[in-house]
């Protein structure tokens, strides 16, 4: 029998281009910079950054929230000329956070995008808990399948997170914010998005149905791995790389390795990375520009760059959203509403 290919959507699925107005970037900037820093009260700051960016023009505020709560919008949108903070202390050597940054105007952009989404969670496995994730080039891990990597291609994937029910997808988040406040030197750092509606019109039926079968055991995160696991692999349960209808497939990739089990399963996994690699979107994030990735409907990717180490390497603040957190109450921290 024959698993349904994906259906052949007529037109490839977009990149959502959110260019704000100056006008609108600079009263954006001028409300998120007379806001405190995401402190104890996360709750009330998400409150006032939603009537803040409630304030965005009608059409833009649409899109963004149409992002966010469609099956069949985009899985990738890249917003720009978002307002940024006055000065930008050196970036974090070490995985972050920075000690030394005293204004919170990126905080707010992401954060509050990541509101018009979802709610900004925490993962203890991950950035130690922290709702804003710095996303930078840390020298031991340049050549990781992490985000602290640099010098190598970090694989087509999706962000998972570890969970005791042996399924990686469960508890990960919908979507991701990567916000730039710093590119890297040489302006060459690539993120990709590639999404499963296009990545499945541009593989073969016996492909797909391979690939919609469960004969693949995803490996934990590296920071899993690292911290909790003491270098161990941790494999998921068996589990198909492409699921659901045909018009809105979920897909999922594990960066930190995938065990397939036999020939087929492992070609078709070498055919699904050649096939991201020929539909992924490329955006070079600049300072003032975010991008918004559903964590369901595609995959991302980076490419490789030259890290320096001196401050000024490029720099990313991320977050990750889950639009319900019900699903995944089982895991929650006791005391803590938003850590996982
Ligand atoms: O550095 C990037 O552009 C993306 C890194 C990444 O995959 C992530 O932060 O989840
Ligand atoms: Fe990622």
């Amino acid at each position: 029998m024959t698993a349904p290919a994906c259906e052949a959507a007529s037109v490839p699925a977009t990149l959502l281009t959110v260019d704000l107005p100056d006008p609108v970037r600079d009263a954006l900037g001028e409300r998120l910079a007379s806001l405190p820093g995401p402190g104890r009260d996360i709750d009330w700051l998400m409150t006032r950054y939603l009537q803040v960016f409630a304030q965005l023009p009608t059409p833009v505020l649409q899109q963004l929230l149409d992002f966010g709560r469609h099956a069949d919008t985009p899985g990738v949108g890249h917003l720009r000329n978002a307002p940024v903070d006055p000065r930008l202390p050196q970036t974090p050597g070490d995985g972050g956070p920075s000690a030394d940054k005293t204004t919170f105007v990126a905080e707010g952009v992401l954060l509050g995008l990541s509101g018009l989404l979802g709610e900004p969670v925490g993962f203890t496995t991950e950035k130690n808990g922290q709702l804003v994730h710095d996303v930078v080039p840390v020298p031991g891990g340049a050549m990781s399948q992490t985000n602290q990597g640099s010098s190598v291609f970090l694989n087509f994937h999706n962000d998972i997170v570890h969970d005791a029910s042996g399924r990686y997808d469960l508890a990960s988040p919908d979507f991701l914010v990567l916000s730039c406040l710093r590119a890297d030197h040489d302006g060459v750092a690539g993120t990709y998005y590639a999404d499963a509606r296009d990545i499945c019109r541009a593989l073969d039926p016996a492909t797909l149905e391979v690939l919609r079968s469960p004969l693949f055991r995803m490996n934990a995160p590296g920071s899993y791995i690292r911290d909790v696991a003491r270098g161990a692999e941790v494999f998921s349960d068996p589990v198909p790389m492409i699921s659901g209808p045909e018009s809105s497939p979920e897909v999922s990739a594990a960066a930190n390795g995938i065990r397939a089990d036999g020939a087929r399963a492992r070609d078709a996994l070498d055919r699904l990375q050649q096939a991201c690699r020929a539909v992924a979107h490329e955006v070079f994030l600049r300072p003032g520009e975010a991008l918004l990735i559903n964590n369901r409907k595609g995959l991302h990717a980076r490419s490789p760059f030259t890290a320096r180490y001196d401050g000024r390497d490029r720099w990313l603040q991320r977050t990750y959203v889950r639009r319900s957190q019900w699903p995944i109450r089982h895991r929650a921290v006791p005391g803590s509403r938003r850590l996982h």
